[in-house]
């Protein structure tokens, strides 16, 4: 089975998607948990935050400046939004790809469930 967000990153699965470069696909998530949900991924496949390397720096920097540039987009800057990853089993991640998650547009809790 091919991993769905390299599909995605590669243009051959359709998704609603908001950025892209030849780095970085962004693009909004399927079941979102707030008003707005958007997912952005390396293009390179990558499993998780726990598969980057020291060089990996530059990349990691672009995911985060991208999701901060999307923030100002989608209007949830000033309000304040959340930036998570999920690792692994307990972690809670579901697809094996790196993904950060931007999500606002809401008050959210603390800790997570
Ligand atoms: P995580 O549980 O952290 O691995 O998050 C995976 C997220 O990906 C989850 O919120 C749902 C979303 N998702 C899964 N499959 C697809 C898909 O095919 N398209 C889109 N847009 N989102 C997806």
């Amino acid at each position: 089975m091919p991993c769905i967000f390299c599909e995605i990153g590669a243009g051959r699965v359709p998704a609603d998607i908001v950025y892209s470069s030849p780095e970085v696909t962004a693009f909004r998530d399927i079941n979102a948990q707030a008003p707005t949900h958007l997912l952005i991924i390396p293009n390179r496949h990558l499993v998780s935050i726990a598969d980057l390397r020291p060089e990996d720096a530059p990349l990691l920097a672009n995911l985060v400046s991208v999701a901060n540039e999307l923030a100002r987009r989608e209007g949830i800057a000033d309000t304040g939004y959340r930036i998570v990853t999920n690792c692994g089993l307990n972690g809670g991640q579901t697809v094996p790809h790196l993904h950060l998650h931007l999500m606002g547009g809401r008050s959210m809790g603390w800790p997570p469930g």
